[in-house]
Parts: C-alpha cells; sequence; structure tokens
C-alpha cells in the first residue's frame, strides 16, 4: 500500500500544477461491476475472442454476433453506477479547477460512467457504446434503453442500414478532435494519472512516456503490473475505488 506521505506529495503537486490529465481504463470500472477486457478474472475476452467481436472484419463477418455482444455490454452499462474511483475524480476535477489548475480526462471506457458521476471536462477516445451509427448514412444517435429486438439492429436513418456501436475498433481512427485535445493535454501536462489500464492499447498507452519524456510527474493506479509500471514515477498497487478516495483525502487536508 502506497505511503500517506508520498499520496501526500502527489496531492501537492496537483494543487501546484499547471495541467493535472488523467487516461482511465477498463479497471476503473470493474468496481461498478463492468468487466475489463484482459487480467485475470472475469476479462470480457477471456470468453470472447476480441479479433471476432471489436474489429470491422468482424462486423462485416458476424454482425448479429457482434451488435448481440455490444447490446449486452450497453444494457450492463445502463445497469451500472459510477464508482468510489469516479466519484474522487469529480472531486479532483472540483479542486484543481477551483485553485486554477487545467483538468483534463481521457478515458477509453465507452461506459459514460465518468459523465454520469459528474466529471466535466472528459473525453472519450474510444467513443461510446450508448451511440450507435448507421453504416450507410454514418448519422449515430443514441437508442432508448432497451434492447434492440433484432441483430444486427435496423437504422432509423435509411431501410438498406444497419446499427453499429459508434465505439473506436481496432484499426479504426480515434475521433479527431478527441486526438487534437489529447495532443494538446500531453503538451503542457505536468501531473499525469494513469488508472486502471493495461497501457498496451495506442495511441493511450503511449501517453505515459510522453509526460515523462517532458520531465512531468506520472502516477499509475493498477493493482496489477503494465508496460509502464517501471517508467512512472509512483505505481499504486491498488484499486482505484481505494486509492483514490485517499488522495482526495490529502488533497482536501
Ligand atoms: C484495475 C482494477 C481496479 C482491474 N482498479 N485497476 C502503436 C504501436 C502498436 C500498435 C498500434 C500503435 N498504434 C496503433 C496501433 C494499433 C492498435 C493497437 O493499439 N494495438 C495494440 C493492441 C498493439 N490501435 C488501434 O488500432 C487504434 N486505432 C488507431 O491507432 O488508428 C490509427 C488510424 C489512423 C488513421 C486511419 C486508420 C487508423 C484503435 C484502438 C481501439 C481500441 N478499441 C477497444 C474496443 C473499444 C470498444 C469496446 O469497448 O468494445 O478499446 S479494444 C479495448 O482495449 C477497449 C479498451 O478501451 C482498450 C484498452 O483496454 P483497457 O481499458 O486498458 O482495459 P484492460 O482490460 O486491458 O485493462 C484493465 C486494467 O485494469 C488491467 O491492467 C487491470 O489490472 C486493471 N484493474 N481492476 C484499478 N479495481
Amino acid at each position: 500500500m502506497m505511503r500517506e506521505s508520498t499520496i501526500q506529495t502527489i496531492a501537492d503537486a496537483c494543487l501546484t500544477a499547471r495541467h493535472v490529465v488523467v487516461v482511465t481504463g477498463a479497471g476503473l470500472s470493474a468496481e461498478s461491476g463492468l468487466s475489463t477486457f484482459r487480467g485475470p478474472r472475469e476479462a470480457l475476452w477471456s470468453r470472447y475472442d476480441p479479433m471476432r467481436l471489436a474489429t470491422p472484419e468482424a462486423f462485416e463477418q458476424d454482425p448479429a454476433l457482434v451488435t448481440r455482444w455490444y447490446d449486452w455490454r450497453r444494457q450492463a452499462g445502463l445497469q451500472a453506477r459510477p464508482n468510489a474511483g469516479h466519484l474522487a475524480l469529480v472531486c479532483l476535477e472540483r479542486i484543481v479547477t477551483a485553485s486554477g489548475v487545467g483538468f483534463t480526462l481521457l478515458t477509453q471506457n465507452v461506459d459514460r460512467l465518468h459523465h454520469r458521476a459528474g466529471s466535466v471536462n472528459v473525453y472519450e477516445l474510444h467513443g461510446s457504446i450508448h451511440e450507435w451509427r448507421c453504416t450507410v448514412t454514418g448519422q449515430s444517435f443514441e437508442p432508448p434503453p432497451q434492447p434492440f429486438q433484432e441483430f444486427p439492429p435496423r437504422s432509423p436513418f435509411d431501410p438498406r442500414g444497419r446499427l453499429r456501436p459508434a465505439v473506436v475498433w481496432f484499426g479504426e481512427p480515434l475521433p479527431a478532435e478527441v486526438l487534437r485535445v489529447a495532443a494538446e493535454a500531453m503538451e503542457s501536462c505536468d501531473v499525469f494519472f494513469s488508472i486502471g489500464t493495461s497501457s498496451v492499447v495506442y495511441p493511450a498507452a503511449g501517453f505515459a512516456e510522453q509526460v515523462i519524456a517532458r520531465g512531468g510527474l506520472t502516477i499509475e493506479v493498477n493493482p496489477n503490473e503494465t508496460p509502464i509500471s517501471g517508467r512512472v514515477n509512483h505505481a499504486a498497487r491498488e484499486s482505484s475505488g481505494s486509492w483514490l478516495p485517499r488522495l482526495i483525502a490529502h488533497i482536501s487536508l
């Protein structure tokens, strides 16, 4: 468990920083009951083959399977509630911005739990599972919460169209505006948190290295080791739902 004095150092750095940037991954939502992608227990893809489900090729080959899986995850997301980690990040944003420090939250998660918790300056790197897009017109919308009745769902925009989740699959570009915000954030960031991500999927996996190269303070929160663990200044081998509230207690003191 990370020492209180180390957490105090990190808390002080947040209040004197120019720009605090947080990158989150599926581990942050694990304590809301949502499965992670990789990792020892309950990982989504230990039961399903990712290459069959999260690529444009998989959707082309078996759109029924892919959309059924995403609708199942959409339902799970709708029933989940933000956990102590999400709420602590809301507090962090409020406290640092009140002190005149910039704050940007870049999430790889598609579950919208940061928004529902109350985070404001949050950007979705990999889209949202709550938005679905027409394969013909490219228009997207938020479907009603009830499960779809057919797979793949019919598009309301064009009779020839089907719906796919507006998420970013392997080999697809991230939203241009979000990439621009992320690039700017990396340029000005002097305190960087990597929370609940295995740090293997790019471009997010490369963010920590950019901050390290510029001499910023880097912190990882993850019960397990990742490729960046040995590179960051501080690695908290703890769950985000327990470590982040400890950070807030030190900032609020
Ligand atoms: C806890 C916890 C607790 C558990 N508390 N922690 C450079 C080098 C090599 C390859 C590439 C590269 N650049 C691009 C690539 C290719 C590719 C890539 O990265 N491949 C790698 C696998 C090698 N990247 C892409 O294709 C990206 N696109 C792109 O770069 O486009 C360029 C382009 C430009 C122009 C034209 C065309 C293309 C797109 C990547 C999209 C990723 N999509 C997915 C699916 C999204 C939809 C969905 O949700 O289904 O995103 S894949 C999946 O992985 C999902 C996640 O967001 C992402 C990351 O996973 P994450 O969040 O890290 O979760 P896990 O499960 O891996 O880890 C959870 C962690 O939590 C674990 O470490 C646990 O220990 C921990 N944990 N409990 C704290 N309580």
